[in-house]
């Protein structure tokens, strides 16, 4: 899988690229992450990349010249290859188009600064437009991050044996049940005991009820989405009788 990143501050990558999973994947090459920095495309000596809005207006927009340089000088690989613009404007980040976008061999991605980019480069160039959530940041570039992060994830050998059944599924589109470790007792709060008794069957059972539990009450909205067998509907229906009899 191939990243090419259009930025104007290269300097912010390095140490997420190089840590932990995601940083043996680059070791192992199975994800190649190339930056390009929009600024050395712009001319003359001040290497402008920013200009006032015509019409007026506060903020700056981001020149065309320099980005449609800066994505000219890029090699594009065989098979699918997907610009992707980092933008407020963009359809919201979430797992599926993770999977979605682990199908493709190159994503580029161009994380804007400022107000934005000129319209006839977003109209002209652009294949995708993704947001990482409703929120403002400074500029694409942690939006950036997160698609290399969740997509490399996905990509064949980079999780190796690892891959949990969370990731796979995204555990059905439910949260996670509660975890507990070593040791038994931990400033006076035990484990709960069914996860000791050695009773697998049991213990299925109460994880299975406690990740319906934990997005019934946190994030009723995955539930219309989720994957739920015969039993979790049984389950969720006496969830949801007992969380109305504790709220009366
Ligand atoms: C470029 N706020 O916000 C959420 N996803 C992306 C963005 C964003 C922003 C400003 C500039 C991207």
């Amino acid at each position: 899988m191939r990243f090419d990143i259009l930025t104007l501050f290269p300097d912010l990558f390095s140490p997420f690229l190089h840590a932990g999973v995601l940083g043996r994947a680059v070791e192992k090459g199975l994800v190649d992450v190339r930056m390009t920095n929009i600024r050395s495309f712009a001319r003359g000596s001040h290497k402008v990349t920013d200009e006032r809005p015509y019409g007026g207006g506060n903020g700056m927009v981001m020149k065309p010249g320099p980005i449609v340089r800066a994505l000219e000088s890029i090699d594009r690989v065989a098979g699918q290859s997907l610009v992707v613009l980092l933008t407020p404007q963009g359809e919201t980040f979430e797992q599926s188009m993770a999977w979605d976008l682990s199908r493709a061999d190159q994503l580029v991605l161009i994380c804007c600064r400022y107000e934005g980019l000129d319209e006839r480069v977003r109209s002209e160039q652009i294949d995708m437009e993704v947001s990482i959530g409703d929120y403002i940041l400074s500029g694409g570039e942690l939006g950036a991050l997160v698609i290399i992060d969740a997509v490399s994830r996905l990509v064949p050998g980079v999780l190796g044996g690892e891959r949990s059944n969370l990731e796979d599924s995204f555990q059905d589109g439910l949260l996670e049940y509660p975890h507990y470790t070593r040791p038994r007792t931990f400033r006076g709060k035990e484990v709960p005991h069914i996860l000791l008794s050695g009773d697998h069957e049991k213990i299925r059972l109460w994880r299975r009820t406690e990740s319906l539990r934990r997005t019934l009450e946190r994030r009723p909205d995955l539930l219309k989405k989720a994957r739920l067998s015969k039993e979790d509907k049984a389950i969720l229906a006496k969830l949801q009788g007992k969380k109305e009899s504790d709220e009366k």
